[in-house]
């Protein structure tokens, strides 16, 4: 475990979806708000489901078109399989160490994806999923003034992510789900470990607005774990990792995500997965193998 309460900041895009480095109090340097396939440059980037940046902006599920969808080739003789994602903020999505899809907007607008891959069973799905953050390391988001009692200009964001593929696969607990950045907080005491869960017990709920918001601002810290080599592959072992936790829509708040809200045929039956907090689990990898 690292904790941090420090650091500096370089922008990488246009919403101050930065990347920066912090120092931890042991001294290990930290990439906040995560290491990226995007900050690296790595793809294919995202297809637009809907997008506002790239005026993108189907009305409905009955006006998307998945034609032009690229399909990567993970197996020559494999199935195709056609994808929908939503992420809160930020994902990207490897299928059996393969990187397959990143997601083109890190931050906001709130954007979603199509994605095809030709792959055989059994394979696995293995998300890196960012809440970002502009005051980076701290897990909180700066909403311009006038604040109100819910915008304020340290505002602990939350994440979230949905996704369904034409094979049927759909997030839910079936999922196995790991946080890795966990703040804002106090004290990095706060964090509590059971056994490989990451918990953080007197902080109030899962959510907003239960999850307590904390009154430290520039000072609060956050509790960062290595993320462990070879997370994208099959053969990695996440068996003692957590069960994926299921949300609402109320829970995530999607009032504001067309991205998500105007296709809801494509999302059906799928569920919003997270680790246990919605609001402090700001780094997370989710993973499941179809078999
Ligand atoms: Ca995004
Ligand atoms: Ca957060």
């Amino acid at each position: 475990m690292s904790t941090i309460a420090q650091g500096t900041i370089r922008k990488m895009n246009i919403r101050q979806s930065a990347v920066g480095q912090i120092t931890a109090t042991d001294g290990t340097v930290i990439t906040v708000p995560a290491e990226t396939a995007l900050q690296k440059g790595l793809g294919p980037k995202s297809f637009d489901l809907y997008n506002e940046c790239n005026q993108v902006t189907p009305k409905n599920s009955s006006e998307v078109v998945t034609d032009k969808v690229p399909v990567i080739e993970i197996d020559h003789d494999g199935e195709v399989i056609t994808g929908f994602i939503v992420a809160d903020n930020y994902y990207e999505m490897w299928i059996n160490n393969q990187l397959v899809s990143v997601d083109n907007t890190p931050y906001t607008p709130f954007n979603s994806a199509i994605v095809k891959f030709k792959v055989k069973r059994p394979y696995t799905i293995s998300f890196l999923i960012v809440d970002w953050d502009e005051h980076l390391g701290l897990g909180m988001e700066e909403f311009p003034k006038p604040v109100t009692p819910t915008t304020t200009q340290w505002y602990p964001g939350d994440g979230g992510l949905i996704a369904k593929f034409s094979d049927g696969t759909m997030t839910d607990s079936s999922w196995k789900a790991q946080t890795f950045f966990i703040g804002p907080l106090h004290d990095p005491k706060e964090v509590v470990e059971k056994g490989n869960i990451h918990d953080t017990p007197n902080l109030g709920g899962r959510t907003h607005p239960f999850s307590r918001k904390p009154t430290c601002e520039f000072k609060c810290y956050a509790v960062h774990y290595p993320i462990p080599k070879n997370w994208q592959s099959s053969r990695f072992n996440d068996t003692n990792w957590p069960r994926a936790w299921e949300f609402t829509d109320q829970e995530i708040g999607v009032n504001n995500l067309q991205a998500y809200t105007r296709f809801p045929e494509l999302f059906q039956d799928a569920r919003w997965i997270w680790t246990q907090n919605l609001v402090l689990d700001n780094v997370v990898i989710a993973r499941k193998t179809v078999k």
